[in-house]
């Protein structure tokens, strides 16, 4: 499976194919919008959560809500576009509008400058609006349809926040913590901790400035023998790490006990293996789930960590490139903590690779023919967790 995307902040709208998805699939509706609309939220979104509805039309690949095999073709539209047009049209652009939505003064820590340079830019709008942390709707988009085959195959993705600046909240560990988190509009797992997290929020936004975070993944029901330790790019855990890594702002990537495991010695980090009741089990999940890049049937947890968002009201210095003076860095409209939003890209981006991987280790023409060989497999190894 592969998916691309398309499409600008402010432009006409987002643009998602994903490739690759066996045939007969159920795609419900309620389901692409409901995941759009768990990433809109948290609290220290910017005012633009607000006004975006992520209307959704699907072009192709999907007929009476089912998969047909055929590339899915997904349109997001942006609410606002038509206050944009004349600054963004792609034909022909109103010289004020645009003169009036340049940017000249980059933001340190976004790729402004950087992009502006690559691309041969002097005005860095034609930058911001493609590595805008907008993109990531159209990322949540494959990975919801991605969800969807993981479900079917009795696979669950589950998200929570575990800090935000720098206040630590406990990981969850109940079913009812991890259901919390994934309808709250924190991303947290217990209620207790929101008031916390909020005051922390207030306060950087109130000082015009940008708090980052933590958050946790984990996929539960995952068969054994998933990903590989044949080869580099067939390990799972470089695959989840990589495509985490891509969503804006996340500077950092573990699996299971991740940067603390370095600190153990070995004793205290490997996950012992017993019999009880003749069935293997293991008796801690330090490795994450995965073992030489491959799942061994334990849940399969993904730590990031996510950087404050650069757009901040009390802006860094910064150099005004067209004139070459110092000056502050620009600053327009955006959110002063995206932890809770970027918490549900991870989900989307860990079910992606999860069901991708699914589909190479099963085989993807047929959702049924690959439902049966998971199971099939899960019956061997004695692990069909789902009964
Ligand atoms: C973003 C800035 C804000 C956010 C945006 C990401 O947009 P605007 O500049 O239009 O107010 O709201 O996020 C989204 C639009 C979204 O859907 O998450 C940025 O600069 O990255």
């Amino acid at each position: 499976m592969r998916f691309l995307t398309g499409g600008e902040s402010h432009g006409r709208g987002l643009v998602t194919i994903v490739e690759g998805l066996p045939a007969g699939l159920e795609l419900p509706r309620d389901l692409l919008e409901s995941e759009l609309a768990r990433r809109r939220r948290g609290w220290g979104r910017g005012p633009r959560m607000a006004i975006e509805r992520d209307r959704l039309e699907v072009w192709s690949g999907l007929r009476d809500g089912v998969t047909t095999g055929a590339p899915l073709s997904i349109c997001l539209e942006n609410t606002e576009w038509e206050s944009w047009r004349g600054a963004l049209d792609p034909h022909k652009v109103d010289p004020e509008k645009a003169e009036d939505r340049r940017i000249d003064c980059p933001r340190p820590g976004h790729s402004d400058m950087v992009g502006g340079i690559k691309y041969g830019h002097s005005d860095m709008r034609n930058v911001l609006e493609r590595s805008s942390a907008r993109s990531t709707a159209a990322l949540t988009l494959a990975g919801t349809v991605a969800r969807a085959l993981l479900d079917r195959l009795g696979v669950t993705v589950r998200g929570a926040v575990t800090s935000i600046g720098g206040v630590a909240i406990e990981d969850p560990l109940s079913e009812e913590e991890w259901t919390r988190a994934e309808t709250s509009d924190l991303g947290c797992p217990r209620e207790v901790d929101e008031k916390v997290l909020i005051s922390r929020i207030s306060k950087a936004k109130e000082e015009g400035d940008s708090l980052g975070g933590t958050f946790l993944v984990s996929l539960w029901g995952m068969p054994v023998g998933v990903g590989s330790y044949v080869e580099w790019d067939r390990r799972l855990d470089g695959r989840l790490a990589g495509a985490v890594m891509s969503i804006p702002a996340i500077k950092g990537v573990e699996i299971g006990g991740g940067f603390n495991l370095a600190a153990l010695p070995g004793s205290l980090v490997h996950d012992e293996i017993a019999v009880e009741d003749g069935e293997i089990v293991r008796l801690s999940n330090r490795a994450g789930g995965l073992e030489g890049g491959m799942t061994n049937g334990q849940d399969v947890l993904v730590r990031a960590a996510m950087k404050p968002i650069p757009t901040m009201r009390k802006p860094l210095r910064s150099v005004d490139l067209a004139r070459g003076e110092n000056t502050m860095a620009h600053f327009e409209r955006s959110d002063s903590c995206a932890v809770p939003a970027a918490c549900v890209v991870g989900e989307a981006m860990v079910a992606w690779v999860a069901a991708s991987a699914l589909t190479e280790r099963f085989g993807g023409d047929v959702m049924a023919d690959l439902e049966r060989r998971v199971s099939e497999l899960r019956l061997e190894t004695g692990r069909d967790r789902r009964e």
